[in-house]
């Protein structure tokens, strides 16, 4: 059990403990279920059962931008459940991904004969297109243009792998970026946001493809043993010959070394994040964007020059994930958790490794973005080992008892 581990770090459970307490608005949905329409009652049961880590921050959203996020949500969703079906063989995905926007003015298009983990958002199609074509035409047009683009651009690398770093970040661009790029211009069309925002797509993509990368570098074992391969070839083969020796524990050194290389990488969007993140006046908009911008670096962290990759799942404790998120809600405070997070990477940068310099140098840079007055550190007090104990309680209590519970199980 998770909460256990979180016993060796008290601060950990002193977050548990003030979440259960309710100390953490930025994460918990505030809605009345009771005059909601049928479709939106099951668009939302759709979200939190297909979102590990967005649905709570979807929810927690301005009810101004939350109908509109959750329906953008859901319709990438079902795109990318085709994508990832691999019982569909590519003469029937190709067009079905191309031809994918145009569902959404379709009351009857589902599609029953899905093999994937996700399959429920396309048997229910029709509820979420109906909420789609009720939305305000100035989000319609989002979602509809980037639904449109990003199913084009899946299948661009359906038949041909990742090679070069070029390739790498085109294909984060239809995954992730174009989500990013989506969101922002949502941001601008509600007017919680400034409309420059929305019209900066270069940095909006940035922030999706942190995000992308994170999960491909992390997801290296998992998506191995499906039979997928998301790293860049250009970079893996000047390791190995095949992707497949870095899970063998003879070539750990080279599987690293591949690893490291990916994450230095991956740091290179940190200023990125930060100057997005920097433009947020909303509160709710920057809790949604800051909390997986935060896990990400997190999960860098973790996965930095750490052989777990290779053999099995590399993840953020749930103490450590709801400290962060209630720790998330001011610039000033994201700024201190990614300096905790570089700092860790920086220290454990090995002397021999290829790209030590190029991945001190970018935390470096990180670090002057990060300089804060804000702390961050499990250096700050302990409290007594008799109120570790009485907390341990009560976060087992939590975790037996608690309603919302359920949607951090799954977190990252
Ligand atoms: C702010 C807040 C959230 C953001 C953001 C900025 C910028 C970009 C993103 C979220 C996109 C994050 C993608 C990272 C997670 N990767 C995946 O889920 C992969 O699928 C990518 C295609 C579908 C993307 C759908 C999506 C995801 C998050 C959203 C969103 C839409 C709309 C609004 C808010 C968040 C990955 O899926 C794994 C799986 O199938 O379980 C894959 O197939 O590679
Ligand atoms: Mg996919």
């Amino acid at each position: 059990m998770d909460i256990l581990k979180s016993f060796a770090h008290p601060e950990e459970l002193l977050a548990l403990f003030r979440f259960k307490l309710g100390g953490c608005d930025a994460v918990i949905p505030k809605y009345d279920y009771g005059t909601m329409s049928p479709s939106m009652k099951v668009c939302l049961e759709l979200l939190v059962r297909t979102s590990r880590s967005f649905a709570a921050v979807i929810q927690a959203l301005d009810e101004e931008l939350r109908g509109a996020v959750c329906n953008f949500y859901l319709v990438l969703r079902a795109l990318d459940t085709v994508e990832d079906d691999m019982s569909i063989p590519n003469e029937v995905k190709v067009p079905m991904l191309k031809n994918f926007h145009h569902n959404l003015l379709d009351p009857d298009w589902k599609f029953m004969d899905s093999k994937d983990k996700d399959a429920v958002v396309l048997q229910e199609f029709p509820h979420i297109s109906k909420e789609f074509r009720a939305l305000p035409e100035k989000y319609r047009d989002v979602i509809w243009d980037v639904c449109a683009k990003m199913g084009n651009g899946m299948t661009v690398f359906l038949e041909r792998k990742v090679d070069t770093l070029e390739e790498w970040d085109e294909y984060c661009h239809y995954v992730a970026g174009l989500v990013g790029i989506g969101l922002a211009r949502l941001f601008s069309a509600s007017g919680l946001e400034e409309s420059s925002l929305g019209m900066d797509t270069a940095l909006a993509n940035r922030v999706g493809l942190f995000l992308q990368k994170t999960n491909i570098i992390r997801d290296y074992l998992e998506d191995l043993n499906d039979d997928r391969i998301f790293w860049p070839k250009a970079v893996w083969s000047k390791y190995r010959p095949d992707i497949g020796d870095f899970a063998k524990p003879e070539y750990q050194q080279e599987a690293l070394a591949c690893l490291n290389e990916l994450i230095t990488n991956a740091l290179e969007l940190i200023p990125s994040s930060l100057h997005f993140m920097s433009q947020l006046h909303n509160q709710s908009v920057f809790n949604f964007v800051a909390i997986p911008q935060v896990m990400a670096i997190a999960t860098l962290e973790r996965c930095y020059n750490n052989p777990k990759v290779f053999s099995g799942v590399v993840k953020i404790r749930k103490g450590e994930a709801v400290r962060m998120m209630m720790g998330s809600s001011s610039f000033d405070k994201v700024k201190a958790i990614m300096k905790h997070f570089v700092v860790q990477i920086k220290a454990r940068i090995p002397e021999s490794d290829p790209h030590s310099k190029q991945t001190h140098s970018l935390c470096q840079k990180a670090l002057s973005l990060c300089d804060t007055s804000q702390q961050y550190s499990t250096s700050s007090i302990y409290p007594p080992l008799y109120v570790s104990m009485g907390l341990m309680l009560s976060a087992i209590a939590y975790n037996y008892w608690s309603q919302i519970g359920q949607w951090y199980e799954d977190l990252l």
